[in-house]
């Protein structure tokens, strides 16, 4: 899979959580490749303005639709396959594991980050395809929002995840919270490990996690089960 990022901050995605671990390996093994781009070379005046004051007034700035265009024409052109556009926005569908593996069937992401008070409406209605939020709170811009949904659609990559761990024996891919894991030591300050674990017996373990499992969701995330709250 090929991810590009459109940024103002290209140097938000250097030396953090896409540098480390399963996803440093997934884009040294050539399973994820990450380009990044700077928005800013794409700006034209004197000033490399990227932003400007709303029209109808109101508070802070507001990312520029030529410089975007022009920015998302030049990155789409460096591949065969355009893309899916996705700009991250508390206007977004709110992602959750049914659309990060919706968007992990694609060959290509373009991820647009925002900053300031977000982009000129027509570059979302003309040139982006999906607006994808990761909740309903506001964060100073969209360049977290695009290294969580690289790293959650990432995990789906055949072979990211080596052969220790799949996607499908996890939370939420059967729409359930995990259950409570234990390991060693067994004793600690008098906190022991339920039973049933150090039974070895397997069937017995199977039905305990999940028990655990259909528990823990009734309690914390009623939602999940349809139920209402
Ligand atoms: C956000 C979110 C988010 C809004 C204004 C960036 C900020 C600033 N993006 N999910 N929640 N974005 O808060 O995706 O431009």
């Amino acid at each position: 899979m090929r991810v590009d990022v459109l940024t103002l901050f290209p140097e938000a995605f250097e030396g953090g959580p896409l540098d480390v671990s399963i996803i440093k390996r997934a884009r040294e093994d050539g399973l994820l490749d990450l380009q990044v781009h700077n928005i800013r070379d794409h700006a034209t005046d004197r000033h490399r303005s990227v932003d400007d004051t709303p029209f109808g007034g109101g508070q802070g700035m507001v990312m520029r639709v030529d410089v975007l265009d022009r920015a998302l024409q030049h990155v789409q052109g460096q591949d065969g396959s355009p893309g899916l556009v996705v700009y991250l926005s508390p206007q977004g569908e709110v992602l959750d594991d049914s659309l990060v593996r919706e968007l992990a069937t694609n060959e290509r992401l373009i991820l647009v980050c925002g900053r300031y008070e977000g982009v000129d409406q027509r570059f979302v209605d003309h040139c982006v395809d999906r607006e994808v939020s990761i909740g309903d709170y506001i964060v100073t811009g969209g360049e977290l929002p695009a290294m969580v949904l690289i790293d959650a659609v990432a995990r789906h990559i055949p072979g990211a995840l080596g052969d220790e761990v799949s996607p499908e024996e996890e939370s939420f891919a059967d729409g359930l919270l995990e259950h409570p894991q234990y390991t060693r030591p067994a004793e600690y300050n008098g906190w022991a490990v339920p039973e049933i674990l150090l039974s070895g017996h397997h069937a017995k373990i199977e039905k305990w996690k999940q028990e655990q499992r259909l528990e823990r969701t009734r309690e914390r995330r009623p939602d999940l089960l349809g139920d209402s709250p």
